[in-house]
Formats: structure tokens, C-alpha cells, sequence
């Protein structure tokens, strides 16, 4: 009788298991880097779950030699006994059955949910093996499986310990036949994360270590002062202008709201909030909740003070967030997530609650440290008073007949099609290259803009003085978008907004200063993809009658040893795009069937705001260490 059940139980969990290796795109969202860096946050968040109960306060990882990974935490260890429902270990269970991870005590926060959740046996159908140890009463229980879940023994006890502790230990190799593209593990994906999660749960021990290197290396992140700590790192290459970072928490209804924050002199805005840890990229009502506390008491902070008169515009949002460093937390029994990528936080009640408690813990910051309160007033109304002027220049403009521009620079050549999908924008630097990329264009779906070298540097300015900028006006009117509190992205003329500039140093400027701005001011649009770099090639290679061009030193060096011992061929170096004739410029670069474009994604935002920073912003020693940092890497990349 028993056998027979566990019989039919194997079978299931056997289907189950192979449905996921049927289809991992739909488990882990693709087979990809991301989806194998997946499998670690699968595991570490059973850990943190641990460590938001309240059962363990140390979480180590270790990158293995042969690239498996194994994750241990000082929690209460995963059950050993037998599962009440499914008659085999609950550790079997864990491991086996689809969405065991669930758990089955209900209750507390969870980081399951959103991206994450799909749970350990997800990671042991991907994986070709997988341990699992647990610590628990003195004796130390162990179960293997290999081949993406098959039991290699049943669940048993394989030595015994001293002492009180108890733990987990898992460790894994994700399977190559799945993880075709790569089965190697980035040392800084999962750095990055670990540390996050550490900034997220104060007192937290993480602790990271790869083996891969003879001399292995160790990180390690505790934290007492949490997301404190994390703003300070938000701003550690910024000027911040209130000293003491300021810090708010409470609870309502077993829902925690943490926020940390302190303006920097930057212009731009600084926001991540994560439900649970999880990072609500597209924001929710927590979120809501805090923006709406914190325009509604500065403004009112301001007129109590006499700062903000009667006869003043009144402040917005976007005035009391320039220059804000801010990392919203937020605890909840039951978050529901929405958007299109479930990482916005959908529950209705959290917003007023999230207000409430920022409101209070705010008004107490800004009468406690009045001379922070100063310095954060006058901040905001700087910003009011430039965006009220960079809106008259702009329906001043708008007046004299539309943004259209008739100078020679930013003088757009559009394209004949209305099709938003199909049509594309060149931006290209200089007219000289203007010239054979309309020559070279589709002219149905390819529109130029020629924009003339060094547009401003937008981490430099205000929205006020940004708009007043040739260049910059032509790309908004192309764009078609407007900006700031106008920004409309239904309105947006083209799917592909490509920057072409030359293959050398000036023209690397030209598209580090274009993506700053793009990604400050039309972030939408980098984060929906619309953004590219075209790849003008760097060599061409003349054989006989043959012109043959190549994106870089490898692609050259593959091309010259094919060519055979006898063939004589000369390398020249493309010095710019208006060196190349258009149907050159068309094949190598333009045309969509032959061309390499390279798509625009960010990975890391707060890596890519610090990079921006560091490259664009006020501060010079930080930027001189970057590139003293990055310039091997650079002197590689362009030999
Ligand atoms: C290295 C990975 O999985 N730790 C871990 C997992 C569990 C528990 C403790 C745990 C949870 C509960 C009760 C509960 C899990 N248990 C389950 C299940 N580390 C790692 N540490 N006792 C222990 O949630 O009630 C799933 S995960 F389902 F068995 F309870």
C-alpha cells in the first residue's frame, strides 16, 4: 500500500520536474546569464526568508571551482521529518514537488513572490546535481540528486555534531544541457545582490566567496545601520547637502515601512524600493505613499517657515526630488505584484499607510535638524524656480511656431513612413557624416539628425539651462516625446533611436554624453529598449578587388588568417564616418540586414547612476580613479 504511493507520487514528481526542464523560460524567464544567476537567488532566498523570521542571522555563499554553487545558512534547517501531505521528507518534498517552497506554515514575510518563488526544485530539475544538508538536533541529515531531480539515495543521516546549531546547506551545478549559453557564474551579479541584501536586512552576515582563483576571494556585508548605510553609498561619489542622513520607520497592520534619504547637489533622482527585498523597479503604492508625503511636507515645512511665500508657485514632486537619495523597504504579509515585469506593488492599502508613517518620521527629521531642513527647502525651490523658467522658454518657443528648428544643426531629414514600429532615428555627430547617412539611409523608415560634436553635459545642469540647448531641444522635438512632467511615450515618432557616432575617443564622448542624457531625462525609453549604438566598423581590409570591413581586432585578425598565404591585402583603419562612401556607411553599418546593432539595457541601475556619476558629474577624484581603474580594460578594448 505504501509503496504504491510513493510509487505514484514519484511519477508525479517526476513529470513535474521534467516540465520544467520542458520549459525553463517560463520558471526562471530564460536559460540565459540571468536565468542561471537565477538559481542562486532561488536558494539564498529560502535563506533570507530564514532571516526574516527570525531564525539566522548569517548567510554564506561560495562560488566552487567547477562553478557549482553552494549556499548555507544558521537557520532552523528545512524540516526533516515526513511531509504530512505528499508521505516522503519534507526535505524531499522541498526539493521535489513544484511550489513545496510555498511553505506550509503560512504567515511572515516572505521574499517569495514577484520574479522570485518559483522555489529549490526548480533548481534541482535545472541542475545535473544537487546536495542538500541539514543540521538539526545534532545530526547532520543529507540527500543527493542528479540529472535535474533524480534521487540519487533517500533522505538520511550521515554524522552527528555538537551543540545547539542548526542550518541548511545546499550547493548545486546548474546543468550545461539547459544553461547552453553559460554555465559560469559572475562574480559581481551576485556581489552586487548579496551586498543589497545585506543593506536590506540589517545585522544580516553575507559573506561571499569564490574559489575559482588560486587565491580566492572573500566579501563580506553586515550592516548595522541598513538601508542607511546603503543611501551613503547612493552618494558616495556626490556632494550630499543635509548631514545627517535621514531615517524613518514604523508599522501599521503588519505592514513595515523603512525609508532612508538625503539629498546630494546633483540634479538627478534617486529612487529604489524593494517589497520584501524584492526591487519594485516599476514602483507601487509604497511608493506612492512616500512621494506623496514628502512633496506634501517639505511644502508645508517651507510655508510654516516663511520660505515658500504666498505668492510663489507651489512646489511639485519633481522640485522636492532633485538631487534626492532615497531607498524605500517595505515589509508586507501579502504583497501583491502587478506591472510588466511583477515588480510593481499593487496593494491599495499600503499606500496610505507608507504616507502616514514617512509623513510623521519626516515632520520629526526636518524640526529636529533645522539647518538640514534649510539646506532641503532651498533645494527644492531652486528646482521649482528652474523648471517654471524652463517651461516659459519652452511655450515661448512653442510660439514661434513649435520647437521645429531651422538652423543647420539639428535640422532632422525624417523619414516617409508614420509606422512608429518600423521607423528609426540616426543621431549622427557632425555634418560631415550627416552627408553620406542620408545618402546611405532607407529613406521610407531611417531618419538623420545631425547634431554638431559635444552636446551639454546634462549631469552638470539644470533642466532650465539643458533646455536651452540647441541640440538638445532638436532631439526632444524628433523624439516627439517632450520631457519632464510632460513626458509622453505614446507619443514617441520612432522604435529605434540610434546613436552613430564615429569609432574613436570623440565619438565614445559624444555617446556617453547622449546616454546620460537619455538616461536621465527619457529613462522610459532606456528601459523599453528603444535606445542603440550602431557598430561602425574600425577596420576595413582591401584584397584585389575586395573591400571587406570588421567591427574590431578579433573579427580582423579571424578575416586576415582565412585569407590564404599568397593573397596580398592592406588594413586601413576607419578614421570616421564621413571618410565612408554611403553605400559603405549602408552596408556596414545602416542596413538593417546586415548591420550590428547594439541594443541599450541596463542591468544594474544603481551601478549605472554611479557610472554616470562618476563620468559626467562635478566630482573630479573619483573619475580620475576610474579611469585609472578601467584603463587597461580600455587600452584592451581599443589596441
Ligand atoms: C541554503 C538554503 O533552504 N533554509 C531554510 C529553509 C526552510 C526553513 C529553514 C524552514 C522553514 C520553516 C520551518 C517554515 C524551509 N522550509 C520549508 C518547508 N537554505 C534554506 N531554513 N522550518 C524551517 O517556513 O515554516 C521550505 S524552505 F516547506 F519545509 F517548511
Amino acid at each position: 500500500m505504501k509503496e504504491s504511493t510513493y510509487n505514484d507520487n514519484d511519477i508525479k514528481v517526476l513529470k513535474g520536474l521534467e516540465a520544467v526542464r520542458k520549459r525553463p523560460g517560463m520558471y526562471i524567464g530564460s536559460t540565459s546569464s540571468r536565468g542561471l544567476h537565477h538559481l542562486v537567488w532561488e536558494i539564498v532566498d529560502n535563506s533570507i526568508d530564514e532571516a526574516l523570521a527570525g531564525f539566522s542571522d548569517l548567510i554564506k555563499v561560495f562560488i566552487n571551482k567547477d562553478n557549482s554553487i553552494t549556499v548555507i545558512d544558521n537557520g532552523r534547517g528545512i524540516p526533516t521529518g515526513i511531509h504530512p501531505k505528499t508521505g516522503i521528507s519534507t526535505i524531499e518534498t522541498v526539493l521535489t514537488i513544484l511550489h513545496a517552497g510555498g511553505k506550509f506554515g503560512g504567515g511572515g514575510y516572505k521574499v517569495a513572490g514577484g520574479l522570485h518563488g518559483v522555489g529549490a526544485s526548480v533548481v534541482n530539475a535545472l541542475s545535473s546535481f544537487l546536495e542538500v544538508k541539514v543540521y538539526q538536533n545534532g545530526s547532520i541529515y543529507s540527500m543527493s540528486f542528479e540529472n535535474g531531480g533524480k534521487a540519487v539515495e533517500p533522505l538520511k543521516v550521515v554524522g552527528k555534531y555538537d551543540g545547539e546549531k542548526s542550518g541548511t546547506c545546499v550547493t548545486f551545478k546548474p546543468d550545461s544541457e539547459i544553461f547552453t549559453e553559460t554555465t559560469e557564474f559572475d562574480h559581481d551579479i551576485l556581489k552586487t545582490r548579496l551586498r543589497e541584501l545585506a543593506f536590506l536586512n540589517k545585522n544580516l552576515k553575507i559573506i561571499l566567496t569564490d574559489e575559482r582563483k588560486d587565491e580566492k576571494i572573500q566579501d563580506e556585508f553586515l550592516y548595522e545601520g541598513g538601508i542607511k548605510e546603503y543611501v551613503e553609498l547612493l552618494n558616495k561619489n556626490k556632494t550630499p547637502l543635509n548631514k545627517d542622513i535621514a531615517h524613518v520607520e514604523g508599522e501599521i497592520d503588519d505592514i513595515i515601512i523603512e525609508v532612508a534619504l538625503q539629498y546630494n547637489k546633483s540634479y538627478s533622482e534617486l529612487i529604489y524600493s524593494f517589497v520584501n527585498n524584492i526591487n519594485t523597479h516599476e514602483g507601487g503604492t509604497h511608493e506612492d505613499g512616500v512621494k506623496l508625503a514628502l512633496t506634501r511636507e517639505i511644502k508645508k515645512y517651507a510655508q510654516e517657515k516663511n520660505i515658500l511665500k504666498e505668492k510663489d508657485e507651489g512646489l511639485i514632486g519633481d522640485d522636492v526630488r532633485e538631487g534626492l537619495a532615497m531607498i524605500i523597504s517595505c515589509k508586507h504579509p501579502n504583497p501583491q505584484f502587478e506591472g510588466q515585469t511583477k515588480t510593481k506593488l499593487g496593494n491599495s492599502e499600503v499606500k496610505k499607510i507608507a504616507s502616514n508613517i514617512f509623513a510623521e518620521g519626516l515632520r520629526k527629521f526636518l524640526l529636529e535638524n533645522p539647518n538640514d531642513a534649510k539646506i532641503i527647502v532651498e533645494k527644492a525651490m531652486a528646482a521649482s524656480k528652474a523648471r517654471i523658467a524652463a517651461k516659459k522658454a519652452r511655450e515661448l518657443t512653442r510660439r514661434k511656431g513649435g520647437l521645429e528648428l531651422t538652423t543647420q544643426w539639428g535640422k532632422l531629414t525624417d523619414c516617409s513612413s508614420k509606422d512608429v514600429n518600423e521607423s528609426e532615428l540616426f543621431i549622427v555627430e557632425g555634418n560631415s557624416a550627416a552627408g553620406p547617412a542620408k545618402q546611405g539611409r532607407d529613406s521610407k523608415i531611417q531618419a538623420v539628425l545631425p547634431i554638431r560634436g559635444k552636446i551639454i553635459n546634462v549631469e552638470k545642469s539644470r533642466i532650465d539651462k539643458i533646455l536651452a540647448n540647441e541640440e538638445i531641444r532638436s532631439l526632444i522635438t524628433a523624439f516627439g516625446t517632450s520631457v519632464g512632467d510632460e513626458f509622453d511615450i505614446d507619443k514617441l515618432r520612432y522604435n529605434k533611436i540610434i546613436i552613430m557616432t564615429d569609432a574613436d575617443v570623440d565619438g565614445a564622448h559624444i555617446r556617453t554624453l547622449l546616454l546620460t542624457f537619455f538616461y536621465r531625462y527619457f529613462k522610459p525609453l532606456v528601459e523599453g529598449g528603444h535606445i542603440y549604438a550602431a557598430q561602425p566598423p574600425l577596420f576595413k581590409i582591401s584584397h584585389g578587388k575586395t573591400n571587406k570591413y570588421v567591427l574590431n581586432q578579433e573579427d580582423l585578425d579571424e578575416y586576415v588568417s582565412n585569407l590564404g598565404e599568397n593573397t596580398k591585402y592592406e588594413i586601413g583603419r576607419m578614421k570616421g564616418l564621413g571618410e565612408m562612401d554611403p553605400i559603405e556607411l549602408k552596408e556596414t553599418t545602416m542596413d538593417i540586414k546586415t548591420r550590428n546593432l547594439l541594443k541599450i539595457e541596463v542591468d544594474d541601475a544603481i551601478l549605472a547612476d554611479e557610472t554616470f556619476q562618476i563620468l559626467m558629474g562635478e566630482e573630479v577624484a573619483p573619475r580620475r580613479k576610474f579611469i585609472e581603474d578601467n584603463a587597461l580594460n580600455v587600452r584592451n578594448l581599443d589596441v
